[in-house]
């Protein structure tokens, strides 16, 4: 475990990020000597830390190792609000069943549950989702949005243009949204929300977002079953990414765009989800759990529901299926 210097350590770096910090100043922060700081900084480097010290001047963090604990994604982070609280964990079954815990005993808004490794993490309707060890992001965030129960689906979409935000600004990428909760990199799945609610019948108590990231699986750690089918950051680009960094970045995006919505509705966020979404206007079936649908995606109504035009004309409101393009 962290010592709690260490911790306060990358706090001080945090608050003073590309700035050198002398031995001093640091015992003066975290209240030790120098000699325990120079003990400290050694033990950071063993975690993976790369400081740089120099002469008169100090230390500072060039960069962090690739892990997703409370330390790295805090430092650095610009939010107000979302990941400011972090449940950190090597291993477990989904970070959902914990975000769902947490929730019901009060857990803040903006609380994340993150893991390295989730032995049984799921997508929609009960199906599997591979969460090996290390190379991906699967985490979970609380919101308490005062809204009626039924705007819950719109925050799927809300955190769909959050990811895609934050994989072009970090890695470069033409990412595209899939309706309603896949992200998707020329054709193939690199992330899926999962938004899970708790309500009364007239108001959101909590919202769980779940979000699997694929960040740096090469194609030979996927499942035979999802070779064809998935993909992830590492591969499009040709380049590791920093968990934390792209966890950082979808917290941020999300959290201006969440104000957005609070304040101005939905058809702003509209707007900037249809110029990545990938099916509208063409030729789709769309499989929900009450049968198959076939014909054109129209787009998305102002409170986020597929409008799907079948051959007779008719135009039909699809509020979950999973979307398959004919053309
Ligand atoms: C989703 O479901 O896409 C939502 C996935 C949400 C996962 C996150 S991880 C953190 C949090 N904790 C959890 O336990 N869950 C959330 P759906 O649209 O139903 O897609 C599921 C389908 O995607 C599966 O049936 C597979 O075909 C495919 N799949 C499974 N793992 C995948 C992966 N790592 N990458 C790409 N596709 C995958």
């Amino acid at each position: 475990m962290q010592s709690v210097i260490r911790k306060s350590l990358l706090d001080a770096f945090a608050k003073n990020e590309n700035q050198y910090l002398s031995g001093q100043a640091l015992a003066e922060i975290v209240g030790c000597s120098r000699t325990a700081i120079w003990k400290h900084i050694e033990e950071l480097r063993k975690e993976g830390y790369q400081l740089e010290a120099v002469r008169k001047k100090g230390y500072r963090i060039i960069s962090t190792p690739d892990k997703v604990s409370e330390n790295e994604v805090l430092l650095g982070l610009e939010t107000k609000t979302l990941g400011r609280s972090i449940h950190y964990k090597e291993s477990v079954d989904s970070t959902q069943r914990i975000a769902h815990t947490l929730a019901q005993n009060g857990a803040s808004e903006g609380t994340l549950v993150i893991a390295d490794e989730q032995t049984a993490g799921r997508g929609r309707m009960t199906r599997h989702w591979h969460s090996p060890r290390n190379s991906g992001v699967w985490m979970s965030l609380i919101l308490k949005p005062l809204l009626p129960p039924q705007k819950a689906p719109q925050f799927t979409l809300i955190t769909a243009v959050a990811v895609v935000q934050a994989i072009e600004e970090v890695c470069d990428l033409l990412p595209e949204i899939k309706w309603p909760n896949d992200i998707l990199i020329k054709g193939k799945k690199v992330t899926g929300i999962l938004t899970e609610l708790q309500a009364e019948p007239d108001k959101i108590v909590s919202i769980i977002i779940g979000i699997g990231m694929n960040v740096n699986h090469r194609i030979e750690d996927f499942p035979e079953e999802l070779k064809g089918i998935a993909t992830s950051l590492a591969i499009e680009s040709g380049d590791t990414v920093q968990r934390a960094k792209i966890i950082q970045k979808v917290l941020e995006r999300l959290e201006a765009l969440y104000h957005i919505y609070m304040v101005e509705g939905f058809t702003p966020i509209k707007l900037i989800w249809e110029s990545y979404a990938v099916s509208i206007g063409k030729q789709i079936i769309a499989r929900t759990i009450t049968g198959e649908l076939r014909g054109t995606a129209l787009g998305i109504t102002d409170e986020g529901v597929l409008k799907l035009q079948d051959e007779q004309g008719n135009v039909h409101l699809i509020y979950s299926a999973d979307i398959e393009n004919k053309d």
